[in-house]
This record gives C-alpha cells, structure tokens and sequence, in this order.
C-alpha cells in the first residue's frame, strides 16, 4: 500500500480543493489562518500548488499541461516500484495517480505528448478527470480550442469516459469504479461542469478571472443554502476526506500488516538503492546502470523505453 498521487493541473481551483482536503484531515497540514493567507507571498497557500512549500503539495504545476506531465512520469515510476519491490503477499505499491485538469491543460502540447507516451505504455494507473467548462480566461473556448479531445484520447490508446454533469456524484464515483476496474490502459473522464456554478457569474470567464465581490459572494451563498455572512465557515458535520500520506506511522501500518519474514518474499535492502529509476522485475543488477554519465542518451533512452514497457 502507497498512497494515491494527485498532481492538480488546474492551479488555483485546484489548488484550493486540496488545501481544503489538508485542512479538513485529522491533522491538519494547512490551517484557518494559512487559508485567509491564499495567493499572498511566503504563505503556504500560493497560487498555484508548490512543491516543498506545504506539506502534501509534492509536486509544483503552475503552467498549464505541467501536472499531466508530472503525473504520467508519477504513473511509470508506480510501474517501475511496483515490478521491483512488490513480492505475493508484500504490495508496497499498488497506487494509483489521479489528476484534475482543464482546458487550459488540454491546449498545452505538453500534455499532449505525455498523454501519447501514457497511451503507449498503457499506464492504466493512471487518471485524469477533465473539467470541461469551455471556458478560459479570454472566454469561451470557442474562441480557439473546438477539437473533440475525448477523440484525440481514444486515438492516444486511453480508455475514455463521459460524464454529462459535474453536480451527478454518482455518475463520478460510477466512472471511477470504471477506471479502477479497467487495467489494460490508462483512462480520461471527461466531465462537463459550469465554471462559478450557483455563483452569479456562473458559465462566465469572470467566474475564473476576476474576483466575485462581496454581493456575488453573498448571492452565491444564499444559493447554497450557506449563511451568508459566514467567513471561512467550516461546520462541525464537514466529511473528512481521507488524506493518507498525513497518516501516522501506526495506522499505515495496521493498513499494510506486517512484512513477511522469509527472505525470498521480501526485497533485499542492500539492492533497493540506485536501482529505482529504470528497474523492471528480472532486469539483472541495479538498473541505474544501463543509464551512467558515460552513456550516450541516444543508446540509454531506448533502453529507458523498454523497461517502462513491462
Ligand atoms: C503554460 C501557461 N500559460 C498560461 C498560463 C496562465 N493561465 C492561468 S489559468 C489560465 C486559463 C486556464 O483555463 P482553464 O483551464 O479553462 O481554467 P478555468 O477557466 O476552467 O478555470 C491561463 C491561460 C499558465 N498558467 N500556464
């Protein structure tokens, strides 16, 4: 057991969901203040995420398209764990990376070219939901972006899901069921969402460009249900999301159980360093050695190729 990865591709929006989650956990990583502090300089809550600023952030994304990259590279590295150190009855790594990302990140080529690689390696531990709004900040996406990227998807080899309402949990929760059941490749849901929903700028680029303002905020509010002049409300009833990684050492442990003793169906430590980068089960010897300063790129990167292939 490994702790599910999340790269957030969407930069501020996502960014405030998962400084929500860490503020929510048990043992809240990010608190009250630290979210009144959002977007200002030093703070632990910036802009866009940023590795080493905040705890459970371990990955920086800030240009578009960069979180689908970080997570296919997140995707092969679970492969490579996984074929080197997981033994019958001693999975260390059976996680899965799961990103949130939006139309900006689909206009960047970077995710593409990382998206035909996933394709190619068939990293069916790998999931990007895609909040299609069809909105960016200059306005509708119309302007620029018409191509149907669920098909570019199916053509890059990825399993391609659809889910016509972003407010339709359990249409969510069922495409997610679909992906953990599919591990023949990777999968793209594709989830259609109002930008600023139940806000007064709902479905308008100045929902992600410019700030509501206090009688938006209040309307929004009100349309929530949520008392209106709360500020930083969090209600006692609030879910916990589960955030893993923040987990005690004790309770990882109830969830992995103890290692078995025999030698044969545990790594040995003496050969886990070194060989993380390029390892696959059967490969002889660490890994790293077949990519050394000395070799030329040209003849380490086809063998880099194969092993991700396994
Ligand atoms: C490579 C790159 N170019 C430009 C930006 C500036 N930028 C930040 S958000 C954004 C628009 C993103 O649009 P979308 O993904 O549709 O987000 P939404 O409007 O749905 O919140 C842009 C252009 C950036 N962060 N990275």
């Amino acid at each position: 057991m490994y702790y599910h990865r999340e790269p957030v591709s969407q930069g501020e929006l996502g960014l405030m969901r998962r400084i929500d989650e860490l503020h929510l956990d048990g043992a809240p990583a990010v608190s009250l203040d630290d979210i009144r502090q959002f977007r200002q300089l030093g703070s632990k809550t910036p802009g866009h995420p940023e590795y080493r600023m905040t705890t459970g952030v371990e990955t920086t994304t800030g240009p578009l398209g960069q979180g689908c990259g970080n997570s296919v590279g997140m995707a092969i590295a679970q492969r490579a764990l996984a074929a080197r150190f997981n033994r019958d009855g001693f999975t260390l790594f059976d996680h899965d990376v799961y990103v949130l990302c939006g139309d900006g990140d689909m206009m960047e080529g970077v995710s593409g070219e990382a998206a035909s690689i996933a394709g190619h390696l068939a990293l069916s531990r790998l999931c990007w939901i895609y909040d299609s709004n069809r909105i960016s900040i200059e306005g509708s996406t119309q302007i620029a972006f018409t191509e149907d990227v669920g098909k570019r998807f199916e053509a890059y080899g990825w399993n391609v899901l659809h889910v016509d309402d972003a407010n339709d949990t359990q249409a969510i929760a069922e495409a997610l069921a679909n992906f953990r059941n599919t591990r023949d490749r990777p999968t793209f849901i594709v989830v259609r969402s109002v930008i600023g929903w139940g806000s007064p700028r709902a479905g308008s680029e100045k929902a992600h460009g410019e700030a509501l303002g206090a009688d938006n905020v209040r309307a929004t509010k009100k349309g929530y249900g949520w008392p209106e002049d709360a500020q930083f409300l969090v209600p006692d009833a609030s879910p916990k999301p589960s955030t893993p990684r923040l987990r005690s050492a004790a309770r990882r442990r109830a969830k992995l159980g103890s290692p078995p003793s025999s030698a044969t169906a545990r790594p040995s430590r003496r050969k886990q360093p070194s060989s993380i980068c390029c390892a696959r089960a059967g490969w002889p010897k660490a890994g790293m050695r077949m990519c050394p300063a000395s070799r030329p790129m040209r003849k380490a990167s086809p063998r880099a190729m194969r092993a991700a292939r396994c």
